[in-house]
């Protein structure tokens, strides 16, 4: 099982340690393809001499692609996290969108609204781990 993780990093890395967590549990069900996403030493501006957007872009498009699943934390709002799960709803791939309950920032009418997508709400990790073994106790 190929799992692409899906997180903000220049849209702000506030929840850095939550996808941490995250790609951490999902590796029991998986090889998480997209591991740098939780990095905690990845800020929203990069490293100087990092890859290129050129770069980035291709790789990333490839591995979605490659990937049977697409889970995207989506509480911190990202252009290239919306822009993923739009493209990975096109390849017809299965996408869990995990939302932290409470957050100020509401949920886009574009992602909450889609019947293609999977939008689990949910309070504390745990919470999010048990919607992570429905989601995939529902495909596997
Ligand atoms: O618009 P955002 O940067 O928040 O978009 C985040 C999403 O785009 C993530 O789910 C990633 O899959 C992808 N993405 C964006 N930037 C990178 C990246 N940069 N490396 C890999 N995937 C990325 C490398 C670090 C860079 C800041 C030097």
């Amino acid at each position: 099982m190929k799992i692409y993780f899906a997180g903000s990093i220049r849209g702000g890395r506030g929840d850095s340690n939550i996808y941490n967590e995250l790609i951490e549990y999902l590796k029991k069900y998986g090889d998480v393809l997209t591991e740098h996403v939780g990095s905690k030493t990845l800020t929203e501006r990069g490293e100087e001499d990092g890859p290129s957007d050129n770069y980035i872009y291709s790789r990333d498009m490839k591995w979605i692609e490659e990937a049977d699943v697409v889970i995207a934390e989506v509480t911190t709002p990202s252009l290239g996290v919306g822009y993923e799960i739009g493209k990975a709803e096109d390849m017809e791939k299965d996408i869990l969108c995990l939302y932290r309950k409470g957050s100020p920032k509401k949920l886009s009418a574009m992602i909450n609204g889609n019947p293609n997508l999977k939008i689990g709400v949910y309070e504390g990790l745990d919470d999010a781990k048990k919607l992570i073994d429905e989601f995939f106790e529902e495909i596997l």
